[in-house]
């Protein structure tokens, strides 16, 4: 790797630290460097916190350091509009860096190419593109979002070791691995919504938070139930506990008389009594919501599946057999059937990990 490039490397291992965190803005990481070294470091830690570059000047102020003439690595072009913080670009003026060193354009419409252009009409050397796909792949809810204005869709399933899906417990703790299960949490708290269909509330009552993971101060992901005919008990946990929103989705109006604060519905159109998955992440889409995390059941994965609405997989199978010869099975050939590429497959507590993608 050229110094250039572990530069970055090294911004793009900073951002990491907001995971979980930052949503709806990007994970941003940024290292300032004079004369070969590493002179401060900054990332987006949460939402409302500093953005990046400003994180790593104000580092560099806080250790009495010279910021004057220094090149910024930065994973993401800097921002040029008054959000939550002010400009990067003025703070990198004022900074005096002479140098910015992009990983990738921000797709954003309200900062879109004005960042880099307000900087090189400031006489700043600016150049776009160092490991920009693995920025981008780091960044991928966001630049997803910004690109269809839906959210990027990963398919969570827990099977067997015949592929079979365990039908009658919460959270498949009856077989997956302690390990696999923490990884359940950092999936959850990697998304902004989690979706379920009204037969695993039915069946599971599960309480679909986020336990373990530091979200920061940003809320717990939307729970939601596609519920097209109003089916989902008043007295299960997504209904009882105000832990996250609750928002059921359904063909018509069900009345709401006594549905707690945290409870949304609200009514798609159908078709032939079924909703369309492609409906509801327009609808999640027009609500900001970045990234979705469909958790199932069978019939909820295949209809998602079956309308290309699926982005990314992660297929956890366990060694152990469950009783029983009768299905549901799910498995690869269903994600190879819908399109979407192995990717690696790693083994975690004894339960082999599977991850897969629509390239
Ligand atoms: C940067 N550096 O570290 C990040 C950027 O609402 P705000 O003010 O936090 O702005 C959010 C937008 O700023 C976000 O949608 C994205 O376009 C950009 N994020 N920009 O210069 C950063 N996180
Ligand atoms: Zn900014």
């Amino acid at each position: 790797m050229t110094d250039e490039a572990e530069f970055m490397a090294r911004a793009i291992e900073l951002a990491e630290r907001g995971r979980h965190r930052v949503m709806p803005n990007p994970l941003v990481g940024c290292v300032l460097v004079r004369s070969g070294e590493i002179i401060a470091e900054g990332w987006h830690d949460h939402l409302g916190g500093l953005h990046a570059e400003q994180m790593a000047i104000a580092d560099a102020e806080a250790r009495g350091v010279e910021t004057q003439g220094s090149t910024a690595y930065v994973t993401l072009e800097p921002c040029n509009h008054f959000g939550r913080t002010p400009p990067c670009t003025e703070a990198l003026m004022w900074a005096g860096v002479k140098k910015v060193v992009v990983g990738s354009p921000d797709p954003n419409p309200t900062v879109r190419g004005d960042g880099s252009e307000v900087l090189r009409n400031a006489g700043i050397d600016v150049t776009t593109g160092l490991l920009q796909d693995r920025c981008e792949e780091q960044m991928s809810q966001f630049m997803h979002w910004c690109q269809h204005r839906q959210p990027e869709v990963l398919l969570k399933a827990a099977v067997d070791k015949n592929g079979k899906i365990d039908s009658d417990s919460a959270e498949a703790t009856r077989f997956s691995s302690p390990e696999s299960l923490k990884l359940v949490h950092d999936l959850r708290a990697d998304s902004m919504a989690i979706l379920v269909g009204v037969n695993t509330v039915i069946r599971d009552d599960p309480s679909l938070t986020v336990r373990g993971p530091d979200v920061g101060p940003r809320k717990q992901p939307i729970r939601i139930v596609i519920d097209p005919n109003g089916r989902v008990p008043k007295n299960c946990k997504l209904m009882q506990d105000s832990l996250a929103p609750t928002l059921l989705i359904h063909i018509k109006e069900i009345s709401t008389d006594d549905d707690a604060e945290h409870v949304e519905r609200v009514v798609l159109s159908d078709d032939d009594g079924e909703l369309d998955p492609q409906r509801i992440l327009y609808m999640l889409g027009d609500r900001e919501i970045q990234s979705l995390l469909v958790e199932g059941g069978a019939d909820t994965w295949q209809r998602f599946l079956d309308a290309d609405a699926i982005d990314r997989a992660h297929l956890c199978q366990s060694p152990v057999s469950l009783p029983g010869n009768d299905g549901p099975f799910f498995g690869s050939v269903n994600l190879e059937n819908a399109g979407l590429n192995h990717q690696s497959t790693e083994i975690v507590g004894g339960d082999s990990i599977s991850k897969w993608k629509r390239l």
